[in-house]
């Protein structure tokens, strides 16, 4: 058989063996749809969990950037004031409001053991809900007290704190966490209680009655009732909550959803709670046809972005970093039942702690992201925010942890 006739089927064989080869390889070029060939598990999840398969298309993928904010005394941060727990802004009147827990008192937090009728025993302890308004977003304008703490034995006389506000056939409600012992005592257990107004200016009128209640004994939410977060979702008002669990020293927190129909309640807990395994404050939006949360520190699943189609049943859709604390966003269609959320770009949070134990109090501060489908800002979309090495040797080991590699390297080099 002559050379020639050997060659060719030769050729074709590793022609079809090369392209075989490359067209079952992955391609270099990153397909915007899932290719039709076999994929590992990652790669599957790539283009099942996604809206994109690159972060910086993925519209539930953001970066956050933050602003001090301009307006607010802090009275030295000598822990005599804190601003903490900011509510949704919205913007009636002209001007953006924001609702937030305003604690001022003669020293900081001192514990719960310490704590008596003018010593508070954690940053949020005899607090009151005071509210600022602003045109910009950037400075903000005090306007004083909202809802004061009311009269003994009235629920929440001992503090008002971590409001958020639901606006339900143009009068607002006011949904916010009443204690009426110290925090810390048992723990930081609270119902949720419920005021409104004809204005946002006010006056506000409180119910004095409890419209989220602690769960039944044994239960996750049998004590404390948290971060009350009002969407109106599905012609209903879907309440989002946190709740502390599982005991001391790690408590673990999750959270739940409730439903009503009308402002006053009742609300209905839904059956799946917690609808939430991990984050801390409540901070969600309404997105296309579904809800998105953003779910911060604690729990497996923190520092991620989820998104449920029904507003139950959440999933993973971005993991992010640097994530806005107790974020309280400015959502233009958080009232309007709207059945394609158009996101979030900015918003207000705080930090705690914002400088010395000692001096405890939290500040607020604005926050900006990009989680809009009206907004690409490549910007906000970069993969990674990049940290000078001091900022990681902040995180060094303990005395206690150097004392543990101490005896290891002893153990090995007795070994030798
Ligand atoms: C916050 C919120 C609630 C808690 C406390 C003040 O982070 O979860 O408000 O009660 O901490």
């Amino acid at each position: 058989m002559k050379k020639q006739q050997l060659i060719l089927p030769l050729v074709g064989l590793l022609l079809l063996v090369s392209h075989t080869a490359t067209s079952q390889s992955f391609p270099f070029k990153l397909p915007k749809e899932k290719p039709n060939q076999p994929l590992s598990a990652a790669m599957n999840r790539n283009y099942e969990n996604y809206t994109a398969p690159r972060p910086e298309d993925n519209e539930l993928y953001t970066q956050f950037k933050y602003t001090e904010i301009k307006g607010l005394d802090y009275s030295n941060h000598d822990g005599t004031i804190t601003r903490r727990d900011p509510s949704k802004v919205i913007f009636e009147n002209g001007k953006y409001y924001v609702w937030y827990t305003y604690r001022e008192t003669p020293t900081p937090p001192k514990g719960a053991k310490s704590a008596t009728e003018t010593i508070p025993s954690a940053d949020w302890d005899l607090a009151e809900i005071w509210y600022a308004t602003s045109t910009d977003g950037f400075t903000w304008k005090e306007q004083g007290v909202a809802i004061p703490r009311p009269p003994k034995p009235n629920l929440g006389h001992r503090s008002v704190a971590t409001a958020d506000i639901l606006k339900w056939k143009d009068k607002y409600y006011m949904y916010y966490q009443g204690f009426s012992e110290a925090s810390g005592l048992r723990g930081d257990d609270c119902p949720v209680l419920m005021s409104y107004a004809n204005s946002p200016d006010g006056p506000w009128t409180a119910t004095n009655t409890i419209v989220i209640p602690n769960g039944p004994k044994d239960t996750w939410d049998q004590y404390s009732i948290h971060d009350p977060y009002p969407l109106v979702y599905n012609d209903k008002i879907y309440l989002y909550y946190k709740s502390d669990f599982d005991g001391k020293p790690n408590l673990v927190r999750m959270q739940g959803l409730a439903t009503a129909d009308n402002p006053y309640g009742p609300f209905t807990k839904n059956p799946l709670n917690p609808v939430l395994t991990s984050g801390h404050e409540t901070t969600l939006y309404p997105f296309k046809e579904g809800i998105a949360a953003l779910t911060i520190r604690d729990g497996n699943e923190h520092n991620t972005i989820q998104f449920a189609k029904d507003g139950v049943n959440f999933e993973i859709a971005a993991l992010v970093e640097l994530m806005p604390t107790a974020a309280g966003p400015f959502i233009p269609d958080a009232f309007t039942n709207t059945k394609d959320g158009r996101g979030i770009t900015w918003g207000l949070s705080h930090f705690t702690n914002a400088t010395t134990w000692d001096k405890n109090h939290a500040i607020l501060v604005r926050f900006d992201c990009d989680l809009s489908q009206d907004l690409e800002d490549p910007q906000m979309k970069k993969h990674h925010v990049y940290h000078r090495p001091e900022i990681y040797f902040k995180q060094g080991l303990s005395d206690t942890q150097r004392e543990r590699i101490r005896k290891e390297n002893e153990t090995l080099q007795q070994k030798h």
